[in-house]
């Protein structure tokens, strides 16, 4: 179900057909490349291939907040190991491909196969595996059969603010959009370690709040609202998810002998199960007519939360079986809503995305060649050549468009209080949709959109010098500035 959720939207631009501003940034770097020294033609190189190869969304966030579950969840494989305390010690890239396999990255480059843990896992200890130090494994490639991954690497990282990593460098630096799993407890401090697509405002970014069934009883909504008023600057708005739930839903874990264990305890004691409901000590040790392996099993694919779901379910239609309680499990996981927007706000940007992020690229890239160069005393300007050619790029109008994202996120995220006329505008007008959709007038011929466009401008324009206050004349430039140029696109046409 998960993965046909993601097959069957089409994004803007899927993989195969690079979009105009990856191709935009590509022609930048094969004209910069023969202009300055090797290694500097390499890094640029390193950009131009990102460009052309499939987009990335890195999965991150604090230690234990349930990234790896919901990894597996979007693949549709209990593939990454998961688990309490620290459990992720390497970066693994997801990738889509014709057989399943593990690849070990070593840090020079070279690639060692390893084979799959039993039941499809990876396996823990890679560098003990290979006989090499783990400190020399960079990462790990996943390839997987799963069509869950077609135009879209997922990478999944160690927490942030590991012990073990004390740098706070978690890898996917270079990817293009990022998934931040939130636990309750976040704060903007958790943000400041997040890796490169999560550190530069909100669009790009999906946050979520990870392991929603533990943080209350309305399953984490409220506290997702909360958490994207106060980090919503950051990051957007915020969706509850059950990972643990979507993950057994959609990865075939849940066995029919694990329904029948629910069913003998939906008919046991009610008093008794109620308490055991509690806590997960409680249930493991309550007496109970099931045997303690089967609910320390059934614990680990539900959790209490989950547990209450199917034993409720059972109440209700004694004859239900894998497929009905995978169904509630599913509908319960928030998982189809984080779908949604990963097609919305990444799949269908995979352009704009992959493209700022190259910028972005080349932009550091000069910095530190400047920085280079004025400790060498060289001099060759090769710095600002490279910057240079990075302006240029960022000054394409096509980028107007990430304000826009970036802008429709906040509002969202409720930190901007816009009466809901508005707030719907500047939602339709983000859509990856034609004119007529993104301006509420869908059918209507280029002359009216054009007419509507300038008049939208215009008040947007007066909206935001009304002594608004700051934030909102920030967004109300961006939207004005949106209008103004699907005036210049509907209008182009008539003046030729
Ligand atoms: N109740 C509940 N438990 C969850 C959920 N998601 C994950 N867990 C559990 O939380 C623990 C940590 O989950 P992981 O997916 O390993 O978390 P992580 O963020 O990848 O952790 P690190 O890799 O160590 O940073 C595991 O025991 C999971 O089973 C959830 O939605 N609900
Ligand atoms: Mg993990």
């Amino acid at each position: 179900m998960c993965e046909r959720a993601l097959r069957d939207r089409p994004g803007a631009y899927p993989a195969t057909t690079v979009g105009p501003l990856r191709n935009a940034v590509v022609a930048t770097c094969r004209a910069l490349a023969p202009r300055v020294s090797l290694p500097t033609a390499d890094a640029v190189d390193a950009v131009a291939a990102r460009m052309l190869a499939t987009p990335s969304l890195v999965v991150a966030g604090p230690v234990s907040s349930g990234k790896s579950t919901l990894v597996n969840a979007l693949v549709g494989r209990r593939v990454a190991p998961t688990g309490a305390g620290e459990c992720t010690g390497l970066t693994a890239h997801y990738v889509r491909g014709p057989a399943d396999r593990l690849d070990v990255v070593l840090v020079d480059g070279s690639r060692r196969p390893l084979p799959l843990a039993a039941g499809g896992r990876v396996p823990a200890a890679v560098g003990d595996r290979l006989g090499v130090r783990p400190e020399d494994v960079d990462h790990l490639v996943v390839t997987l059969t799963s069509a869950a991954l077609d135009d879209l690497t997922v990478i999944d990282t160690p927490g942030t603010g590991s012990a073990r990593r004390p740098d706070g460098v978690a890898g996917g630096q270079h990817a293009d959009a990022a998934l931040v799993v939130l636990p309750s407890t976040a704060h903007p401090g958790d943000l400041d370690v997040l890796p490169g697509p999560a550190a530069h405002g909100p669009a790009g970014v999906v946050a979520v709040l990870g392991r929603a069934d533990t943080v209350g009883p309305d399953d984490g909504h409220d506290l997702a609202v909360e958490l994207g008023r106060r980090l919503g600057d950051r990051v957007g708005p915020v969706t509850p998810v059950i990972g643990l739930l979507a993950e057994t839903a959609v990865t075939g874990a849940l066995r029919t002998e694990d329904v029948g264990a629910l069913r003998v305890l939906a008919g046991a004691e009610p008093a008794v199960l109620e308490v055991a409901l509690l806590d997960a000590e409680l249930f493991t040790t309550a007496d109970l007519p099931v045997p303690v392996e089967a609910r320390t099993r059934l614990l680990e694919l539900l959790d209490l939360r989950g547990l209450a779901l199917g034993l409720a379910l059972l109440r209700a239609d004694a004859a239900a079986g894998v497929g009905e309680l995978c169904d509630a499990l599913l509908a319960a996981s928030g998982l189809a809503t984080l779908v949604g927007r990963l097609q919305d706000e990444v799949r269908a940007r995979a352009d704009l995305h992959a493209a700022t992020a190259g910028v972005r690229d080349l932009a550091a890239l000069a910095e530190a060649r400047t920085r280079a160069e004025a400790r060498d005393g060289t001099g060759a300007g090769e710095g600002t050549r490279v910057a240079d050619a990075a302006a240029a790029l960022a000054r394409r109008d096509a980028f107007t468009e990430r304000a826009l994202l970036a802008a429709r996120a906040r509002l969202w995220a409720g930190s901007l209080g816009l009466p809901v006329e508005l707030l719907e505008e500047v939602d339709h007008l983000a859509a990856a949709a034609p004119p007529d959709v993104r301006m509420g007038r869908p059918g209507a011929g280029p002359v009216e959109l054009a007419g509507h466009a300038a008049r939208r401008a215009a008040w947007w324009r007066a909206y935001g010098t009304w002594g608004s206050p700051r934030r909102i004349a920030d967004l109300a430039h961006v939207v004005h500035r949106t209008y103004v140029r699907l005036w210049r696109e509907l209008t182009a046409g008539r003046a030729a």
